[in-house]
């Protein structure tokens, strides 16, 4: 499957096959979004058509719930699991202490929401993903469209007496329209740099009114995988 890969295909792909591995016959799994965790869903989907392992799975967007229904993954929906073994997600940058920027892929509320209701979070990342300091990647926040500029402007506000670097923020765009979360909310992505303080950044964001959620995951993610190009594996 994997000989003809590119070296960032293949750290995403043995990094993603890593992870399959934890998942045991019968646990209910969170399915992340974005190309890594695709890998993770076609390999579950192989040990399900292959070796007969019996998973329920939760996706976290509609993207991943369409792919796993193809991979021949049975389904649910959070409500119906309540609580899930395992959610193996991808991300965007992940530091020493496994704290990570997610959401580049636009679908962070229900990734927030699923890796918190699961007993055990795997990111699964090539080795790029991995960085000293929280913040070269735009901070995804999720907002809701009423007043959007409002609350892009408390967060501009708000961010002046933050420990970063840059302090741009910009609303995602899809082509010439505002991109659309699943859950029908904009996304503001904010240029940040470098992130001192991301425990302290991801309270004060969050307590806004308009703002949904916030792309830091803090004290969520409890093993990254990390996958090399040459399909050197590393755990943290
Ligand atoms: C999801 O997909 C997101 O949280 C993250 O933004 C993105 C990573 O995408 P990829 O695996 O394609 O780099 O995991």
């Amino acid at each position: 499957m994997s000989a003809e890969l590119s070296p960032i295909d293949k750290a995403k792909f043995v990094a993603a096959r890593r992870a399959a591995d934890f998942v045991e016959d019968g646990m209910r799994v969170g399915l992340g979004t974005g190309s890594t965790a695709a890998w993770l869903v076609r390999c579950l989907g192989e040990m399900v058509r292959e070796n007969g392992l019996r998973i329920r799975g939760v996706p976290t967007s509609s993207r991943t719930a369409s792919l796993a229904r193809d991979e021949g993954i049975e389904v649910i929906t959070l409500d119906e699991a309540r609580w899930l073994d395992i959610t193996i997600d991808g991300a965007d940058e992940f530091d020493g202490a496994l704290n990570l920027i997610k959401g580049g892929g636009g679908a962070l509320l229900q990734e927030k929401i699923v890796a918190t209701a699961s007993d055990r979070m795997v990111v699964i990342a090539d080795a790029a993903k991995e960085v000293a300091h929280l913040g070269a990647f735009p901070l995804p926040v999720e907002v809701v469209p009423f007043g959007w500029r409002t609350t892009e402007a408390l967060v501009a506000e708000a961010l002046e007496s933050m420990d970063v670097m840059g302090r741009e923020t910009a609303l995602r765009m899809n082509g010439t329209e505002p991109y659309v979360t699943d859950e029908g909310n904009y996304i503001l992505d904010l240029r940040l740099g470098r992130i001192g303080n991301a425990r302290q950044l991801a309270l004060v964001l969050n307590q806004m009114p308009g703002v949904v959620e916030n792309g830091l995951f803090i004290d969520i993610c409890d093993t990254v995988v990390v996958g090399h190009g040459d399909g050197r594996l590393e755990l943290r």
